[in-house]
């Protein structure tokens, strides 16, 4: 029977006032109350903290209104599961999307206390890498934005993503500390724990009725205890919940060993538990294949699916209803071990027969694949696997089992077919294909941009898209133009506001009524005076952290985002160093001043990737202390790169470079960030560029470049950079001079590798794509001179970023994938 817990109409309080004065009272009464500080000797953190209870109090009503609307009326959830949240700072984002920026301000105003102080004061939750977490968090914002019931699933770890400061221009890694003054954005649940088992043996035990069950009985185990933060849609259209999971001993402390003088051995079990959540880790591109993180992945994975399976039946009673009530998204495999868990779950703990089980597994799982580098493929050897989750080894076995024997009887695959689309992968040690169980195990298999798609379709699951046909479809990213354009730009904002009116804050598409004015002297104007003082903040950051005088007159052309060799910082960088070259070869030339900055971090396993952040900054010694260049060309690279950081240097871009290899970048969603802020985009025909090309129009945005099929047959033929070297000068002198040490006379030899690969195969094209590159260069050069035309270009990226908005991939992915309804704009 189902229970029903829950009391409707039971009174609640009041809800909060908004007017000024009783934020005020409020943030008083936090501060003394809650955070337990006299005004007097309050500290600026202590006046965040209290500022944000009295943010989160207005938020309250709506959390708990929409989850008793998602109660009473029956609605499908969706659930997003992901290893990886890159929020940023929450504060802003909560204030706005309920109208409380300008009652706020005026409040701490009273109190003498300045809100941009306390806004840059909060830390970053930055429970993320790169462009996969922050997709999560743009989804979960606008999830509640276009009103659909939703829970984003994930880890709380305790240390975020790592700080990355500068030492003589290496990367050094720091631990990061997001939670060191408290979190007052989240609530503990402590009675949402669940027990999360690793090891032991699987036992079949015969029940009642003479069937034979499998039991799994680990011999280790800890806590899931779940803490909950409000996620805030636009106008506060509905308040979702992200619901991290926190690992915790069962057992705090051994008393027994603690009394025998085992002072350490006490704690051991409460070491080893909370190690599970204690860090991200910041790989973003290579499966290193680690136990813990295994170990991590499992542990959320079967946290998240025991809450959904306990709310479902506390609601509905019973298991067959699951895929008409529960959508589960897989954000890539991080999160694939759910579906043997759910099997488990199903077959094991609730006595579903296979078949049926399987059914309702398919029906309520989808599979997000965000890349297809090989190496950040997931595989798991079947050894860890059967060590530390036995019974999914064997449901996991089982699964394959059925799958290859329907691959030959109904698609008489060949061997080679059957070995493509086995979960089990024979060559070289036998490991499990985390991408094969999240495909078979799902109705819905989507990629990321339309190219993305198709070459998913190509390559990694060619076999398995044969065998299953219909489930690959295209979910192009987005962005939510909340925060990537009315909260970090607000001047543009307010001028659009005052041009088009303010219709567009809740139909992004609207944005296409300033195409109209896109000629006009007058609004270019205005549109370029916000990019402009944009330009100057940027400028003084860069003075404040580098002590580098950058002038807002130059055109700002930015690369920021994970250093990653498809990503091509190098020919980025190489380029800045032809340039250089150039401008002291022809003084006389009419230079376009160009600031080129940089801004990423490094996995710290990959060195190459540090190497180019080395260089980055060795160039930037020389060019930026050359008299010769007269201040024509500067090359910043900016520490530490986070969403704060992004949300600074987006909106005073002039030029965005999305420069990667071909074929390689699964979206990309900086680019869209950058459009929407009026940047202009250099780029190759990769990943959502080309949907950008098609949106902006070709006379909006500069590309060059191999195009995928070019980039392969390159590869294929096996041809060697060196005539593409050979026949341009300017691009052997910049190799030349790099490697023999020009930027690093403290070391001669320090690039000699990194430039000596692109001679020999040149994996990433950086050789054969640099002509086309200056060139394009040559030509933004050429389009900033015509201030006019610039501008004109300019405006209608924003004009035209509708399609980019993550409300747009939202309705996508409720009505084609999830089967729920979203508001219309
Ligand atoms: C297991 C190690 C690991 C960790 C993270 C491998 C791969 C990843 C992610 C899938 C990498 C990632 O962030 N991919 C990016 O996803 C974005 C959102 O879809 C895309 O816009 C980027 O193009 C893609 O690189």
């Amino acid at each position: 029977m189902p229970q029903t817990p829950i009391v409707y109409d039971a009174p609640t309080p009041e809800p909060r006032a908004s007017t000024v004065e009783a934020i005020q009272a409020e943030i008083l009464e936090r501060l003394i109350y809650s955070v337990g500080k006299d005004p007097i000797v309050a500290r600026p953190h202590d006046w965040l903290a209290a500022t944000i209870m009295a943010v989160r109090d207005r938020v309250m009503d709506r959390w708990m209104e929409s989850s008793r609307e998602t109660w009473r009326t029956s609605h499908k959830r969706v659930y997003y599961l992901s290893l990886e949240f890159l929020i940023g700072r929450l504060m802003r984002d909560a204030m706005s999307n309920v109208g409380l920026i300008e009652p706020v301000r005026d409040a701490l105003k009273n109190l003498n206390v300045d809100l941009g102080d306390l806004i840059n004061l909060e830390p970053d939750a930055a429970l993320g890498n790169g462009g996969l977490g922050r997709l999560a968090a743009c989804f979960l914002e606008s999830m509640s934005s276009v009103k659909i019931p939703a829970y984003g699933y994930g880890i709380r770890y305790v240390h975020g993503l790592f700080r990355q400061e500068m030492s003589e221009g290496w990367q050094v890694e720091l631990p990061e500390d997001w939670l060191a003054h408290g979190n007052p954005w989240e609530f503990e649940r402590r009675e949402s724990a669940y027990e999360i088992g690793f090891g032991g043996h699987v036992e079949p035990v015969t029940d009642p009725d003479g069937e034979v069950r499998q039991e799994w009985r680990p011999n280790d185990h800890l806590l899931a205890v779940a803490y909950d933060t409000p996620i805030v849609g636009w106008r506060g259209a509905r308040v979702n919940t992200l619901r991290l999971w926190s690992a915790q001993p069962i057992d705090p402390i051994l008393l027994d060993k603690f009394n025998s003088g085992d002072h350490i051995g006490a704690l051991a079990e409460s070491a080893r538990a909370e190690a599970i959540t204690r860090v991200l880790y910041p790989a973003d591109s290579t499966a290193a294949g680690q136990e813990l993180r295994l170990r991590q992945e499992f542990f959320f994975s079967s946290a998240s699916l025991q809450d959904i399976v306990r709310r479902h039946l506390q609601q509905y009673g019973d298991l067959g209803s699951l895929p008409d009530k529960v959508a589960i998204q897989l954000n890539d495999t991080h999160p694939a071990i759910s579906i043997a868990e759910l099997m488990r779950i199903l077959v094991d703990d609730n006595g579903l027969k296979w078949a049926e089980a399987w059914k309702l597994c398919k029906g309520t799982f989808g599979y997000t694949n965000h890349t297809l580098l090989p190496e950040a493929l997931e595989s798991w050897p079947v050894a860890l696997l059967e060590r530390l989750l036995p019974r999914h080894m064997q449901i996991i076995y089982q699964i394959n089992a059925d799958v290859l024997a329907e691959a030959r009887q109904r698609a008489k695959f060949t061997d080679s077919q059957i070995a493509n689309v086995s979960l089990i992968d024979e060559a070289g040690g036998r490991r499990v294909r985390m991408g094969q169980l999240a495909f078979v195990g799902s109705h819905s298999i989507n990629g990321v941009s339309a190219l993305h798609t198709e070459l998913m379709k190509q390559t990694v699951f060619s076999d398995l898209h044969k065998l299953y046909p219909d489930r690959i479809n295209n979910k192009t990213n987005g962005i939510t133009p909340r925060r990537w354009l009315m909260q970090c730009n607000p001047d543009l904002t307010k001028l659009i506001t005052d041009t088009i009116g303010p219709e567009f804050l809740d139909d992004i598409e609207l944005l296409r009524g300033l195409d109209a004015h896109a000629e006009d002297p007058t609004f270019q104007g205005q549109f370029a005076q916000v990019k402009r003082a944009n330009k100057e903040k940027l400028a003084r950051l860069i003075k404040d952290r580098l002590n580098i005088v950058v002038s807002p007159d130059a055109m700002f052309d930015v690369q920021i985002k994970r250093i990653h060799e498809y990503k091509r910082q190098l020919l980025n960088i190489i380029q800045a160093v032809a340039l250089y070259d150039e401008i002291r070869a022809h003084p006389e030339r009419d230079w376009v001043p160009r600031v080129k900055i940089f801004a990423g971090k490094a996995a710290p396993g990959y060195w190459n990737a540090k190497l180019i952040i080395k260089l980055i900054n060795d160039v930037a010694k020389v060019i930026n202390n050359d008299p010769a260049v007269r201040g024509l060309l500067k090359v910043v690279f900016l520490p530490n790169y986070n969403v704060s950081l992004a949300e600074v240097i987006v909106p005073a871009a002039d030029l965005s470079e999305q420069i990667s290899t071909a074929g390689m970048e699964a979206s990309g969603t900086g680019n869209m960030k950058f459009m929407a802020n009026g940047a202009i985009t250099i780029g190759t025909m990769d990943g959502a560029n080309v949907e950008m090309h098609k949106e902006v129009g070709a006379d909006n945005i500069v590309i060059f470049g191999l195009t995928t099929e070019e980039v392969n047959e390159k590869r294929a033929q096996g041809e060697t950079p060196r005539s593409a070297i050979e026949a341009s000068p300017r691009l052997k002198e910049a190799l030349e001079s790099i490697s023999s040490g020009v930027f690093s006379p403290d070391d001669p030899d320090r690039y000699r590798d990194l430039i000596g690969g692109l001679y020999d195969h040149d994996w990433f094209m950086v050789a054969r794509d640099f002509d086309a590159y200056a060139t394009a260069q040559a030509e933004v050069d050429a389009i900033w001179t015509d201030k006019a035309r610039w501008n004109a270009m300019a405006i209608r990226n924003t004009a035209r970023v509708g399609f980019f908005s993550s409300d747009r991939t939202i309705r996508q992915y409720a009505q084609d994938i999830w089967g729920v309804p979203a508001a219309a704009e």
